[in-house]
This record gives structure tokens, C-alpha cells and sequence, in this order.
């Protein structure tokens, strides 16, 4: 069920239209009935010229990132938004906020925001924009402060500690968040909560030409207190930390390392991080930083262990002979490969800390009745020159949101007028259930296989893992390798890689590794046993709670590659409107119905708008409510009857039954006094 009346607000779209947006349609349902896709295409860029970046499908926001600053988001924009009906206003990512908050509070139950599209896209930023409607909007108590203080200031320490310059994006997130803020029945937003998923450890040790390490690191070196670094045994040039300069890139112009520690050094101590706390976190970057420098100080004073034992653990290996322990010293390489695991997992787990503290300070003890909604931003779609475990998982991730999008959306919707009888033409799409399956499958997928592999030590390598793949995935339409590809395909794929056909694009990927870099990272493989089984079900784990929740969506789209303000690149955004099923979506909604209502719920509710129908019907719901709409004067093509429900076109027709019924119900308790002198 989409649009509902949560206020007496008068619905005239078209009125709204010429008198507020004169520069193209700002919902795309009302654009001409057989829109194409250039034409589509013709009307998002139209708006973006103008700055006007959102637009609408129905409820669903699309969004072009304009790369450049809007006045679009202060507390003014924020007041006009509040408690106003979606359609009544300029599409807003405000509008969207504001209509999920009073759809919970009207209907006491679960909300989710699916905020998707590829890296550079505006995820984040929305994510961060729906955030601070919340936080600054909803009713406040002194009290309550502190909890919204804290739920906005965990997104700079997450995003310093989690996300980095990536060749897609300067500020992209390397890790998955969803995050929950509940609200009391009164709609105060009274706490908060935390989940991540799998964060791109491997780039605390490598980092690819033109990327870097996470924020964090540059932070603290460049912005770090002078006694604080000290502490730390740290100098303040990156240049001197080899883990920092892999990407050749520590100085990005778009971003001010030094201010940006600032914020996030107030932001910890906000979220009751106290001192200790804070030396904690910033020794553990600190033991990331230096690994390849200073062994002394990190033992010493950064992980409080006795030098020899970190030394020994980490160039040589303890066998037991009969009755002696022997060390059994590793090559430089197995040293380095300890030396880096080690780094990645300090990392890892002061990451994981941070959620927990987070979590923590956000937490609403108070047992009584709350909604939720939820927000859900993680890493977007990617596909770089080489391609790896974390480009895996991060596509796959992608993969399973579009799969929720169409299950929720094109599937269900088509299914529901087909169950209840509706005449309806299908809409054809693309479902890419067919790409999860291969990657998570039981036996056959892609997962099962990596941890079948990972089963046979010693025996498994790079090698035999994509020869198991090419046995099993033999003709999948979606896989190919250099053996299985025809002549004009194997001419572009080396023998170690794998090509996956996305829902959004080709990615090859690398299962030979250098070091960890590969699906299969070699040398790594009791290491990685089950991580990417764990990342599916934490997948799995996701989609259940996105699945008792009520979807509200986001689209958001990249103008372009080169992170220019203004510039609108047509084959870019085109092939995003493609992949997104945005067209389709379209389609559905345009010939599908915003409203839905199953008969007893309609006239229990409608029923005194009718002297048939009030104070009761007698006879099956169904006629009841044929009667009803026939006696308000529903024309034939505003409604279907289905099996159980009413379906009702536009929402503007259910306003205006709405409105009535505000008009009827102050008339309602003499009409109930009056029946009650009858009887
Ligand atoms: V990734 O999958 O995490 O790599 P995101 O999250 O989709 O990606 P992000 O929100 O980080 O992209 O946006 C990238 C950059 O685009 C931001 O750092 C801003 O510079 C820019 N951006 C995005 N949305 C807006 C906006 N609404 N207004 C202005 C924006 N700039
Ligand atoms: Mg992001």
C-alpha cells in the first residue's frame, strides 16, 4: 500500500505542478502515458540543469548527486516539509522523510528507507540528510538532546574510521550500515542502533594506485595534538608510514584532514568516548600505522606486550617436537603476511568496538512501546580496473538489495493484482535472482564452492577453486572464464579471473591473488574460511528485518564519473535508469493503483459517508462497498474491485474520500445521537 491520507491536505497535483515546477515533470507517473526512456531521461536532465535533483516515481525518490552544495537542506526546507502531504510540495528527500515518519506514527508499526544505487551516487549524503530531518524535526525534550546529539555525531567517527578515497568516490563507505532510530508513540526520536556489515579490512595494508587507507589514519597524523602523537610515538608526515602512501594519494584536495580530525575528536568525546577511550581507538589506528616501521613502540607502547613475543609470534612458527617446542622461522613472505593480518585485525576489531560504544551511548533503556525506522546505506556497486574478495562481496551485496527491490516492488505488486483477479497486462523486467543464486546457492553457488575449496588445505589453490566453478557453472548464463568464453570473449579475459554478469554491469575478478588480493586469497584460506559464508548470512539476516518492515525507497543516481558539479552524463545516467528497473517501475505504477484496501476495513471506516451503507450493511462487504464509491461518485477507471480489496487508482481520489469523511465525522456523533433517540 503506497500514498494514505495522513492529513486533511488537499491533493491537486496538477495545480502543484504549474504553479510550483515549471521546469519539468516532478513526477515521473504523470509524464505522458507512453513515456520512453529518453524522454525519461530528457526530464531528469532538464531538472538537474535547473538544480532540481529530485523526482519522483509515485513515492519512490529518485536523486541525481549534483556534486555541488544546495540550499535545499536548512531548517527552513525542513519546516516547510513537516506534516505536509507527499505531493504537495517539490520532491524532497525531506518529503520522503517526513512521509515515512507520519505513515509510523499513524499506523504504529516498522518503517525501512532502502537508499541504493553505485558508489558516488549520494547514498551517504541521504542517508545523512534523512538522519538530520529526524534528529532536528521531530518533537524534542531537553533530555532527548543528547540522544539525537549522538546518533548525528556517530556519522563522522563511522565515516572516519570507515570509509575512504576510493578511485569512485573521495568519501566512500567501506563498510555495510543499517541503522535503526526508534521513535516513542508520541514520535520523539528516542534512541538509536547500529548494525555493520563486513568492512574492507584488507585496505589497512593495500590500498590501489589513487585510493587510500581509511580517513582515520590521515587524520590523526596530519591533525593529531602534538602530546597525543607523542603518546603514540607517531610523526606527523604520512610519507613516513609505507601502509599510507601505497595509493601515492595522501593529500586529497576535496578533503581537509586536519579539521576533519577536529569534528571527529569532538564528535568520540560526545558520544561518551572519555580520554582512555579515545587513546584506545587512536593506539589502535596508531598499531595499524606503524607496523612496518617501529615493532618497538608498537609492542611496547601501543599493545602493552613484551617486544620478543610479538616479534617471535610474528616471524616464526611454534612446532612441537617431542618433548621441545622449536621455532620454526617463516619466510618474509608468511611474515608479511602476518605482519598484515595482524594490522587487519587490530583494525577490524577496534572497528567492531566503536559500533558497540556507539550502540552503547544511542541506547534507549526505556521499555516502553517504540516504531522504528530504519535507514540502510552501504557500499555501492563497483567495478575497478582489477577486481577482488571485496569487490565480490560488495556487488553480491547489490545484487541481494535489487532482488529485495524487485520482490517488493515488480514481483509482488504484479503478483497482487494477478491473486486478486485484477485485469492487468504483465510488465516485463529483468530479476537478477538468477545472479544471487549463482553466488549463494547451496552446493553449486559460487560461496559453497570457495568454502568447499577452503576445506581442503594444503590440497586447494587458486587454480583448482575456478576449475571447481568452471565444473559446476559450466553454461550459466551469467559466468564466464577464459575457458568457458567464446572466441571474441576469451580475447578479453586472462586465465586467473572470472567475469560475473551483473544486474548492473560486467565485473571481472581476480581469483589469483598477489598476497590477499584475490577471491581467493592465496596463502589466506584458513583465514577467509566462511567469510564470505558469514557475509551471506549476515545478508540473510538483513533481509529478514528489511522484510518486516514497511519499504519506502530511494534511487540515487551518479551525473557522472569525474565528480564534476553539473555535468550530466547521459550514457552514465541512462545505463543507471536501465539497470535500476526504473522504467519498469514506472510502468507498474503508472498503470498499477496507489491505494488498496481489503473491503470490511474500507466500509468499516467510509461506511458513514452513505445512508445504504450507515450505520450498517447488512450484506456481503464487497457490494457494501460498491455501493459506497458508486453513491461517491468514483468514476469506472478510478477503482477495480478485486477479490478481497478495493483498488483505487490515484491517491487523489482517496483524498478527496478522506476529506469527506474529516467533513462527516464532526457531523457524526449528532447522527449517532439521533440513531440512538430511534432505537
Ligand atoms: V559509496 O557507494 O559509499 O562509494 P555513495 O555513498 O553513494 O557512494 P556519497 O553519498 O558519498 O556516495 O556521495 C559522494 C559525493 O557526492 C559526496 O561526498 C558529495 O560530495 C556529493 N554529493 C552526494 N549527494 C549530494 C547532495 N545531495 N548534494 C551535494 C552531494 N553533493
Ligand atoms: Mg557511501
Amino acid at each position: 500500500s503506497a500514498s494514505k491520507p495522513h492529513e486533511t491536505h488537499r491533493l491537486d497535483m496538477e495545480g502543484a505542478l504549474t504553479a510550483r515546477d515549471r521546469v519539468g515533470i516532478q513526477d515521473f507517473v504523470l509524464l505522458d502515458a507512453h513515456t520512453s526512456e529518453t524522454a525519461f531521461l530528457d526530464n531528469l536532465k532538464k531538472r538537474f540543469s535547473e538544480n532540481l535533483i529530485y523526482t519522483y516515481i509515485g513515492t519512490l525518490l529518485v536523486s541525481v548527486n549534483p556534486y555541488k552544495e544546495l540550499d535545499i537542506y536548512s531548517k527552513k526546507q525542513m519546516d516547510i516539509y513537516m506534516g505536509v502531504n507527499f505531493f504537495e510540495l517539490p520532491p524532497h528527500i525531506f518529503a520522503l522523510a517526513d512521509n515515512a515518519y507520519h505513515t509510523m506514527l499513524a499506523e504504529a508499526n516498522n518503517h525501512f528507507i532502502l537508499i541504493s544505487g553505485e558508489s558516488g551516487a549520494g547514498k551517504t549524503e541521504a542517508s545523512k540528510k534523512i538522519l538530520q530531518y529526524y534528529a532536528v524535526s521531530c518533537p524534542s525534550t531537553t533530555l532527548l538532546d543528547n540522544v539525537r546529539d549522538r546518533m548525528l555525531l556517530s556519522n563522522p567517527v563511522l565515516e572516519a574510521f570507515g570509509n575512504s578515497k576510493t578511485l569512485k568516490n573521495d568519501n566512500s563507505s567501506r563498510f555495510g550500515k543499517y541503522m535503526d532510530i526508534q521513535f516513542d508513540i508520541q514520535g520523539d526520536a528516542v534512541g538509536g542502533h547500529i548494525l555493520g556489515y563486513l568492512l574492507e579490512k584488507s585496505r589497512v595494508v593495500h590500498q590501489n594506485h589513487g585510493e587510500r587507507n581509511f580517513h582515520i589514519f590521515y587524520q590523526l597524523v596530519k591533525g593529531g595534538e602534538e602530546d597525543l602523537l607523542h603518546q603514540l610515538g607517531l610523526e606527523s608526515n604520512c610519507q613516513h608510514y609505507s601502509y599510507l602512501v601505497q595509493g601515492e594519494c595522501a593529500n586529497v584536495a576535496s578533503i581537509n584532514d586536519k579539521n576533519d580530525w577536529k569534528t571527529v575528536r569532538n564528535a568520540l568525546s560526545v558520544i561518551d568516548f572519555d580520554e582512555r577511550d579515545i587513546q584506545v581507538s587512536c593506539c589502535h589506528t596508531a598499531c595499524g600505522n606503524s607496523f612496518c616501521d617501529d615493532i618497538h613502540s608498537i609492542a611496547y607502547c601501543l599493545l602493552g606486550v613484551n617486544v620478543q613475543v610479538l616479534q617471535e609470534g610474528l616471524t616464526s612458527r611454534k612446532i612441537e617436537a617431542k618433548t621441545d617446542e622449536v621455532l620454526s622461522p617463516f619466510t618474509v613472505d608468511h611474515a608479511i603476511y602476518a605482519r598484515d593480518a595482524l594490522a587487519k585485525a587490530i583494525y577490524g576489531r577496534t572497528f567492531t568496538w566503536l559500533v558497540n560504544k556507539i550502540n552503547d551511548s544511542m541506547e534507549n533503556k526505556d521499555s516502553s512501546r517504540k516504531t522504528v525506522i530504519g535507514l540502510l546505506d552501504i557500499y555501492g556497486f563497483e567495478v575497478f580496473y582489477v577486481n577482488s574478495f571485496e569487490q565480490f562481496c560488495i556487488n553480491y551485496c547489490n545484487e541481494k538489495l535489487q532482488q529485495l527491490f524487485i520482490q517488493l516492488t515488480l514481483k509482488s505488486e504484479q503478483e497482487e493484482y494477478e491473486a486478486e483477479n485484477i485485469g492487468w497486462e504483465p510488465v516485463q523486467f529483468f530479476n537478477n535472482k538468477i545472479i544471487c543464486d549463482l553466488v549463494e546457492e547451496k552446493h553449486r553457488g559460487i560461496i559453497s564452492v570457495l568454502d568447499e575449496e577452503c576445506l581442503r588445505p594444503g590440497e586447494a589453490t587458486d587454480l583448482t577453486f575456478l576449475e571447481r566453478l568452471e565444473e559446476k557453472l559450466d553454461s550459466h548464463p551469467h559466468f564466464v572464464t577464459h575457458k568457458l568464453a567464446d572466441k571474441k570473449t576469451r580475447k578479453t579475459l586472462e586465465r586467473g579471473n572470472f567475469r560475473l554478469l551483473h544486474y548492473a554491469g560486467e565485473v571481472t575478478y581476480c581469483v589469483v591473488g598477489k598476497g590477499n588480493h584475490g577471491v581467493r586469497p592465496s596463502g589466506g584460506v584458513t583465514l577467509l574460511l566462511n567469510v564470505a559464508s558469514q557475509f551471506k548470512s549476515s545478508l540473510l539476516g538483513l533481509t529478514d528485518i528489511l522484510m518486516s518492515k514497511e519499504p519506502w525507497y530511494v534511487r540515487c543516481l551518479k551525473s557522472n564519473e569525474s565528480q564534476q558539479p553539473g555535468q550530466f552524463d547521459d550514457v552514465l545516467v541512462r545505463h543507471q535508469v536501465k539497470y535500476l528497473g526504473l522504467m519498469e517501475h514506472l510502468r507498474v505504477r503508472r498503470a498499477g493503483f496507489a491505494y488498496r484496501c481489503r473491503y470490511d476495513v474500507f466500509l468499516q471506516r467510509y461506511k458513514p459517508l452513505c445512508p445504504a451503507t450507515w450505520p450498517y450493511w447488512r450484506g456481503v462487504a464487497a457490494e457494501g462497498v460498491e455501493v459506497l464509491v458508486q453513491h461517491l461518485g468514483y468514476l469506472p477507471d478510478e477503482y477495480k474491485m478485486g477479490r478481497t480489496k478495493i483498488f483505487i487508482r490515484h491517491p487523489r481520489t482517496l483524498f478527496a474520500t478522506e476529506d469527506a469523511f474529516e467533513v462527516c465525522k464532526h457531523d457524526l456523533a449528532s447522527r449517532i445521537q439521533a440513531q440512538y433517540k430511534a432505537y
